[in-house]
């Protein structure tokens, strides 16, 4: 049966992590994988986690099941963040939240359900995205299209092209958006723009798919959320991706959530029993360990300090390094208008590096990137900035 297989293609980004840890070179730098790295190149344990930790080991808890949509506090706790404390989908309980496995679990079981509602729509995904958005979508049946959203002259966002497309979708479309730190380029739309983007999707009938990987790197954990909350306050149903990986460290625990935006308490408890199915023939429930934590973490007035100062650390390192690598090039002799290396947000910055100087990059210097270009600044710390800043500038130059 195995005997006429061919070999997969890499991911273009996880397979980078092979080639790195294969590489023996004390030099070498990994901005591929958006993995946040502290100060001293390690991704760290967030203290609020830990602690959050040894209270939940200490009371030896029992290995049950869980629901098969996860720890209820847990989905509560992912609401509050999303919605706000206060927000009327709360109260009315309109909203549906599951648990899933990842930011990634979360998009396979809304793409999965979705497939189910509807079937033949197209998914639109931002050019360029996440590589695995396309991926995970044609996964699960549809045809996956794009919308224009990085203008490469300006290092921000096509918003007028974007806009114009999203304008002649069939109703029906689904439409997947970044909340916030888009991946790959860092540009992210304004809020008059969300506006009208919300506006767009409500005058032709589109159906939102946001995807938050990030929520707290950009500016802080409301800001955030500003697109969230626009599709929240317009009425119009839609689906929102959850990821804790970057935000609380918990990259292999596979914390996430899938939430949908129902029009009615009846109409989401519906819309959760047959999400309950979905989940069900996929892996029945989901973990235990990381959900608990992150509930801990978010539930507890202390610990939830605790981490919005670490995700603060986090998010005020990032600007840092982005400030000292555009100081860094400038120094070195880079011409080119560099602003759009601190004006961009999150992890990634998307270099305008072409794929053979990529290669460069890395034959020459063992500095890792995606081949699109994309770096994860998350990953420059004090000791590797001049490094790294004195290979770009040569490749930039
Ligand atoms: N969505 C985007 C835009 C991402 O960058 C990532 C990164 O990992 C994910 C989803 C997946 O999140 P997770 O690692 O929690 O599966
Ligand atoms: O874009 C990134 O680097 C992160 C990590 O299949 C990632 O989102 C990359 C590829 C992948 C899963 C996670």
């Amino acid at each position: 049966i195995f005997a006429a297989v061919e070999m997969a293609p890499r991911d273009p980004i996880l397979g980078l992590n092979e080639a790195f840890n294969a590489d023996t070179r004390t030099t070498k730098v990994n901005l591929g994988v958006g993995v946040y790295f502290n100060d001293n190149g390690k991704i760290p344990l967030l203290g609020a986690v830990k602690a959050a930790e040894a209270a939940r080991l200490e009371t030896q808890p029992p290995r049950g099941y869980q629901p098969i949509d996860g720890l209820a506090a847990y989905n509560k706790a992912v609401q509050a963040l999303l919605f706000g404390q206060d927000s009327p989908l709360i109260a009315n309980a309109q909203a549906v939240t599951v648990q899933a496995l990842g930011g990634t679990g979360a998009l396979k079981i809304g793409a999965d359900y979705l497939k189910q509602l509807t079937p033949a729509s197209t998914v639109y995904i931002s050019d360029p995205s996440w590589e695995n958005h396309r991926a995970l979508f044609e996964a699960a049946g549809f045809k996956v299209e794009t919308y224009p959203y990085y203008d490469a002259a300006t290092g921000g966002v096509a918003f007028g092209a974007m806009l114009a497309k999203l304008k002649t979708l069939p109703a029906g479309s689904v439409v997947v958006l970044h909340a916030c730190c888009h991946n790959p380029t860092g540009a992210d739309l304004t809020d008059a723009q969300w506006d009208e983007v919300v506006a767009a999707c409500r005058e032709k009938g589109l159906i939102p798919f946001l995807d938050m990987a990030y929520q707290g790197f950009a500016e802080g954990i409301e800001p955030d959320a500003a697109a969230v909350r626009k599709f929240a306050a317009s009425g119009l149903q839609f689906f929102v991706s959850s990821s804790f990986s970057k935000s609380f460290s918990l990259y292999g625990e596979r914390v996430g959530a899938l939430t949908l935006v129902t029009d009615s308490k009846d109409e989401a408890a519906r819309v959760l029993s047959q999400v309950k199915r979905v989940i069900r023939t996929n892996y029945s429930n989901p973990p235990t360990h990381g959900g608990a934590v992150v509930a801990a973490v978010l539930t507890s007035p202390e610990l939830r300090q605790q981490w919005e100062e670490e995700l603060a650390a986090m998010r005020t390192r990032i600007r840092e390094m982005r400030k000292g690598l555009a100081e860094r090039l400038a120094e070195r002799g880079v011409k080119r208008d560099l602003s759009f290396v601190t004006n961009q947000r999150g992890m990634f910055s998307y270099t305008g590096l072409s794929a053979a100087q990529v290669e460069t990059l890395r034959t020459e210097y063992g500095i890792y990137a995606v081949s699109t270009g994309r770096i994860c600044v998350a990953a420059l710390n004090s000791r590797n900035l001049d490094y790294v800043a004195d290979a770009l500038a040569k490749a930039m130059i």
